[in-house]
């Protein structure tokens, strides 16, 4: 569509990542007018902003993509057991060209404001170069995880060096070679670029405020086999997949920790800790339920960080004392060991605060440390962030941002919709399964749930279709009933908005399993959209 006016579609999607892709892919496969905006100059979404040095993904390649076509799911052939960054954007960008995604998608354009025309039912969206495009639906697939967080520390424009955001990486090689590098954050960004970084710059800082429960990934290259064998496979695993509670094959345990003795618990946890990758959170059911099985699975990470540190005192400062799981799970690859080379530092922040950021480096309370480049490994604003970042105005010119009163009620149907936005479609919104799933799998999910609800409203000469604040009500109340008996809700994360500074805490996020809420939208779909006006 290249810079072509576009004055009325059917449909507008933000985003060209996994989401917005498959969902521009449905519609025009079932003849709607679609556009897709993108703000980046290439498809990728979270993979085509983060090129942080070690980024991959940390969900196994053969699970972490589209299985809604079998022909392109034998195309594909992944190349190791957790997949690059640089990897799963070419694969996006061979599904984008496999299904000539690309003529729709219009690249460098952001939308700023989206507002519902109650004469006209449609959406009238505004984009950054001042074009204003009237839609039907719009549906939005940005991600939980777009709008970055960059702590506003005192000083940073003075900072004479270099600074990047994990997020905003540039395209062009940052080179670390000789380089004075300083680290802010250690969650999953950040414990993945350490100890890449380390291996190249001169010095790394690390300025940590809360320390990781961390995993080995034990990444390895595929073999032919293992490959083909699971292409024959394949419909058996996206059966499993689809019809899973977390959108992996993988069946946790179900048994308590605390029905194991401890020499079995151990040997669970060692065999777990072998394995890599997610197999320790599935190792029993309740890690995440049970204050007492959480803390064996906290107390058996910090003594694998003990073994591994040489130096105690910075072994115990590594060593995290918040509930197991409460932040995301990190994988790692030799992350405890870059704290044995002589060219990498801890600086405990939380003791010792950043106080400033200096023409030369970082200030805590206790000393400064110069610096040629710092990084921030900090995160984001997630979940209610991406969407909070457009100016999203439903009925009565109302904010989406004033109805969830800026997030400290977010009421939703689903996760998919919400009252007052008509025709609104949030792809893995807040309140759906979303982040604590496979993420593909999820958005297939919802992208054939959208598709198959517009070909309904089409069907059935239906304009329009919002839910009825009764529905949206109960779901929400269910979601935050579920989150409450677990501990997730305990603990400072993204997940709860404590992250950001002056964020309404709030966990939004549907613990029910994915299965039942695939079964709960069916039933919804199959009763004729229930739970929903439609005009
Ligand atoms: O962000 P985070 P992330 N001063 O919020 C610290 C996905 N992901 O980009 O814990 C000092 O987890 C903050 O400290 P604290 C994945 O879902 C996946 O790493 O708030 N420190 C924390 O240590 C992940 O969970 C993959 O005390 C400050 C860090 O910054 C999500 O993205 C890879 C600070 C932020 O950690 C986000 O991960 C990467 C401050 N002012 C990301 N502000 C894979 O698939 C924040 N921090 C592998």
């Amino acid at each position: 569509m290249g810079s072509q006016t576009v004055n009325e579609v059917d449909a507008v999607v933000l985003g060209a990542g996994f989401a917005g892709l498959y969902m521009l892919h449905q519609l025009r496969s079932n003849g709607f007018s679609t556009i897709v905006y993108e703000a980046g100059d290439g498809v990728g979404g979270v993979w085509y902003w983060n090129r942080y040095p070690g980024a991959r993904c940390d969900i196994e390649s053969i699970y972490y993509n589209y299985t809604f076509s079998k022909e392109l799911y034998e195309e594909w052939t992944w190349t190791s057991r957790f997949p690059e960054q640089e990897e799963i954007l070419r694969y996006l960008n061979y599904v984008t060209d496999r299904f000539q995604l690309r003529e729709s998608i219009q690249f460098n354009t952001r939308v700023h404001a989206a507002h519902f025309d109650e004469e006209q039912n449609k959406w009238l969206i505004h984009l950054n170069d001042g074009q204003q495009i009237l839609t039907k639906y719009f549906i939005t697939g940005i991600g939980c995880l777009s709008a970055a967080n960059i702590p506003n520390i005192q000083g940073l424009q003075q900072f004479h060096g270099k600074w990047y955001h994990t997020g905003h990486w540039p395209h062009e090689n940052v080179n670390f070679k000789g380089k004075r590098v300083g680290i802010i954050g250690t969650g999953s960004s950040g414990i993945q670029a350490i100890p890449v970084i380390a291996k190249e710059a001169a010095h790394l800082t690390v300025f940590q405020r809360t320390p990781q429960y961390t995993i080995p990934a034990r990444n390895h290259p595929y073999d032919n086999d293992f490959i083909k064998e699971t292409k024959q496979n394949f419909e058996t695993l996206k059966h499993a997949m689809r019809n899973s509670v977390s959108g992996t094959p993988f069946a946790q345990n179900q048994q308590s920790a605390m029905e194991d003795s401890d020499d079995r618990r151990l040997e669970v946890f060692e065999e777990a800790w072998a394995q890599g990758g997610f197999a320790f959170s599935v190792t029993y059911h309740d890690l995440l339920t049970n204050e007492q099985s959480n803390e064996q699975a906290a107390e058996f990470i910090r003594s694998k960080i003990r073994q591994t540190v040489k130096d105690p005192i910075v072994a115990e400062r590594l060593c995290p004392t918040y509930m197991y799981g409460t932040k995301r799970q990190v994988l790692d690859s030799d992350y405890f060991e870059t704290y044995n080379r002589d060219n990498v530092l801890l600086v405990d922040v939380k003791a010792s605060p950043i106080q400033r950021i200096t023409e030369t480096g970082i200030q805590t309370s206790d000393d400064q440390y110069d610096l040629d480049i710092i990084i921030f490994a900090t995160g984001y604003d997630g979940m209610t962030g991406p969407l909070f970042k457009i100016d999203i105005r439903g009925r009565g010119g109302v904010t989406l941002k004033e109805k969830w009163e800026n997030g400290a009620s977010v009421q939703t149907y689903l996760g998919l919709t919400t009252a007052g936005f008509p025709n609104l479609f949030m792809i893995t919104g807040p309140e759906s399964p979303s982040v604590l799933v496979n993420m593909p799998v999820a958005i297939e999910q919802h992208v054939e749930w959208i598709a198959q609800c517009i070909n309904y409203l089409r069907e059935h000469d239906i304009e329009i279709m919002e839910p009825f604040e009764e529905a949206e009500i109960a779901w929400s109340k269910h979601c935050r009933e579920i989150a409450n008996e677990t501990l997730y809700v305990k603990g400072d994360s993204w997940y709860t908005g404590a992250n950001i500074e002056g964020k309404p805490r709030s966990f939004l996020i549907y613990l029910g399993g994915f299965d039942y809420y695939t079964k709960r939208c069916n039933e919804v779909a199959q009763n004729h959209y229930e739970g929903f006006k439609l005009m």
